[in-house]
């Protein structure tokens, strides 16, 4: 049977599929070997995908609800369009385009993702467009930001084979980047005595048995760790002088502030042994290449983009960037997250790594859209939890929701409920249905979902690849960005959105990313039919770039990279008498997000069909639980309810949940009941690795 090349749906590994169809539908799916980012690899998601493609809860038709206790009905396309272009229309006319916002995700084509922002920045003049990214990269995208002038992760996949150091923090690598993480088992198989792994992360993982030193650090407490050992690092002659002398600035303020934490020090900050900070150190900093793997442990913190900045100083200190095998490098989650930040997907940003708050840069993209000067607003829009807050108080009556399932995936999710609910409008663009999400829909539109629409991603290593329509959509389901331009010309628009292809859109927005850090307008869906390419890549002839930073010349207008001091700060919400547990919460292997798709994988289903709430011995004991018992977990905005795991692969004082069971598997099995929105002020990421619990044993519901 014939197969076609596309990329993984999944996670931001962006692993190359070979994809059999037979009469219309996925058949199979497997690694393809001419992938550049995965070889030939691919992971028991991936596999599984074929069964979650076509199944009874697919969105087929359009639906709109008249009065919000009227049960949903099926309506024409036409009505459907007609009805969310006249509501935002009515919306705009009497609160003005601050009382509209839109919410997207990292799953969104490149192209889509272009469309919905212009619709939302250059016509609607709305700044309110935010991504579930927010939740995820946001502090990573900043802290690039702020310290090299220009976001975006330096570094390749190859960096994995040529590291003999590797810091893996607040990643679990093993179970969420599989493709990846089997790469650097590999090199570790290779050479044992020459590669050392540290992994510091609370909980033992999959990804901590590879390590040869395991930091079980306290929640929240990664600064200290960095700075602590960056202090060691001074002490012990260890920095790269001519690097920091040669591309950097800022590095005084550096070293004032990690005088402050000596490895003592920090060990009382971290609960870790001065010891280990030190061997950390010693490791990293007698490495010929050292490369930091971060993700969510990092990123979900209120001092989510301080983490951030304390591993880029490490690496500017100690020279580890711009070669290979050298750089700080943040895996992006989802499959396109990356391509979001690009084509402008946030509230803060414009297509191209521009900022909102700049005025040359807005005058760029108001010229490249045909607009009058002046369109697009000067601050930016309302992020992630913001647009639900400003639901609840009035000032956002109207959300549409593309991609995302933010009933289930936000944190607080009495306050996520409760802003649906207060809504005049909830418009909701999903491929399933019923959702979480879709409950609370005025008007719910279906999606085509991978494979059923082409278009562009790009994944970690800032590697695009072009996904092929491979079968039909079912029903009535319309690939997104068809949906937008229909909506953009039922509200008079048509001009600026006719477009006839994803090839076009994609061409439009590549043209506006010339001369940017992430320049790829020397790409087309024509030249990344024929191979994957790595951005920059700035005219057809060029080949991408795997490494950026090789020359130590940094996107800012001196040229020279800022190192950032940052300070060790607590969660928000720190145990107590009456909550003294830390909860921090995330993914288990086979299920990826809110279920909707991994869900309906029997295998997958088969192998972790509930949640498992992991709980210290020693924690336990005090609670009189016992391994395999039914726990309530209570926050001071929740409970769950889920048996558990008694075990040493957790701190003491700590324990974990998944977030992939919302509401509508089960009231009480929803992590996201507990979580709380406080948030990093800087990128606006919300907490969801920290929050204050107590367990009691409950009998079997
Ligand atoms: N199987 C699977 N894979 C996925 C996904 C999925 O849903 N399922 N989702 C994708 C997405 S969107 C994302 S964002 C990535 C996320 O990938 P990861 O970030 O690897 O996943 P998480 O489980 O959220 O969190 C990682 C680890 O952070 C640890 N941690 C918690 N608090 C702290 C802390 O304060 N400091 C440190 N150092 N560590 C801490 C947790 O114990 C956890 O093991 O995965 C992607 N891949
Ligand atoms: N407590 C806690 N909460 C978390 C996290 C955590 O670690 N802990 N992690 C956060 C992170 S990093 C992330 S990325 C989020 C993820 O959270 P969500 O984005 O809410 O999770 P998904 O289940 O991936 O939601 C995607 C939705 O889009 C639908 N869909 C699939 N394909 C398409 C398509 O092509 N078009 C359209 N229109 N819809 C489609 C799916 O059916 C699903 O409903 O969760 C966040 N929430
Ligand atoms: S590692 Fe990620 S991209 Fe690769 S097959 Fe698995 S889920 Fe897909
Ligand atoms: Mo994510």
């Amino acid at each position: 049977m014939p197969e076609t090349a596309t990329l993984c749906p999944y996670c931001g590994v962006g692993c190359g599929l070979l994809v059999e169809v037979r009469e219309g539908r996925v058949a199979r799916v497997r690694g393809d070997p001419a992938h550049p980012s995965s070889l030939g690899d691919l992971c028991a998601k991936a596999v599984h995908l074929p069964p979650t493609l076509r199944t009874d809860d697919r969105l087929l038709y359009p639906h709109l609800r008249t009065r919000r206790d009227a049960a949903l009905s099926r309506v024409p396309w036409d009505l459907a369009i007609r009805t969310v272009a006249d509501r935002l229309g009515e919306i705009v006319a009497a609160h003005g385009p601050k009382a509209i916002a839109f919410y997207a995700s990292g799953q969104l084509t490149t192209e889509e993702y272009y469309v919905a922002g212009k619709l939302a920045k250059g016509f609607l003049r709305s700044n309110n467009f935010d991504t579930n990214s927010r939740l995820c990269m946001a502090s990573a995208a900043v802290g690039y930001t702020r310290t090299f002038g220009a976001d975006g992760p330096p570094c390749s996949y190859e960096d994995v084979d040529a590291a003999d150091v590797f810091l893996l923090i607040g990643t679990n690598t093993a179970d969420c980047h599989p493709v990846l993480f089997k790469r650097l088992r590999r090199r570790k198989a290779a050479a044992p005595d020459d590669v050392g792994v540290i992994v510091a992360d609370p909980r033992w993982t999959e990804t901590a048995d590879l390590a040869d030193l395991h930091l079980a650090l306290r929640p929240g407490s990664d600064v200290a760790l960095l700075n602590g050992m960056l202090h060691v690092l001074a002490r012990e002659g260890l920095l790269d002088r001519d690097f920091i002398t040669a591309h950097t600035t800022g590095w005084g303020a550096v070293e004032r502030e990690i005088a402050a934490y000596p490895p003592e020090r920090a060990a009382i900050l971290t609960g870790l042994s001065a010891e280990a900070i030190v061997a950390a150190a010693l490791a990293f900093g007698r490495a010929r290449r050292a490369l930091t793997l971060w993700s969510m442990g990092v990123n979900q913190s209120r001092i989510g983009t301080d983490k951030t900045a304390a591993i880029l100083n490490l690496h500017l200190a100690t020279g580890q960037i711009g070669r290979a095998g050298a750089g700080p490098f943040s895996l992006t989650g989802q499959p396109n997250a990356m391509g979001g930040r690009e084509t402008g997907g946030l509230a803060h940003l414009l297509p191209g790594y521009r900022s909102i708050g700049d005025a040359a840069a807005r005058a760029v993209v108001e010229r490249h859209w045909g607009v009058e000067p002046g369109t697009i607003q000067p601050e930016p829009g309302r992020a992630a939890l913001e647009i639900f807050e400003g639901l609840t108080t009035g000032e956002v009556r109207a959300v549409w929701i593309l991609c995302t399932n933010p009933a289930a995936s936000l944190p607080d999710t009495d306050l996520v409920e409760r802003a649906l609910r207060q809504a005049d409008l909830v418009i909701v663009q999903d491929a399933y249905h019923p959702t979480e999400t879709t409950r609370f829909a005025d008007v719910l539109l279906p999606a085509a979902q991978w494979p059923e629409k082409d278009g562009v991603m790009t994944s970690s290593e800032r590697r695009l690849t072009y996904l092929p329509r491979l079968v039909p959509p079912p029903g009535e389901a319309l690939p997104d960005a068809e949906i937008v331009t229909r909506v953009a010309a039922a509200m008079g628009f048509k001009a600026w959105f006719a477009y006839e292809s994803a090839a076009e859109i994609f061409d439009e927005f590549a043209a506006l990313t010339a001369g940017r850090p992430c320049d790829y307008s020397g790409l087309s869906h024509a030249r990344l039919r024929a191979r994957p390419v790595q951005w920059p890549a700035p005219t057809p002839e060029h080949p991408g770039t795997a490494r950026l930073y090789g020359d130590g010349v940094f996107p800012t207008a001196d040229g020279r990279a800022r190192f950032v001091p940052v300070a060790h700060a607590e969660p928000a919400e720190l145990p107590d008498r009456a909550f003294p547990l830390t909860l921090t919460t995330g993914r288990v292997r086979d299920h990826w997000h809110t279920l909707t798709r991994t869900g309906q994988a029997p295998a997958l289903r088969a192998r972790t069909p509930e949640p498992i709430v992991e709980v210290n011995v020693a924690d336990a004991q005090r609670a009189g639980i016992q391994d395999g018992d039914f726990v309530e977990v209570a926050s001071r905005r929740g409970k769950l309810i889920a048996q558990c795991r008694v075990t040493s692969a957790i701190r003491e004082g700590v324990c974990f949940a998944p977030f992939h069971w919302g509401r509508g598997l089960g009231f009480y099995k929803s992590a996201n009941n507990l979580t709380l929105s406080a948030r990093d002020p800087l990128s606006r990421q919300p907490e969801l690795k920290a929050c204050a619990v107590r367990l009691r044993r409950v009998e079997s519901p």
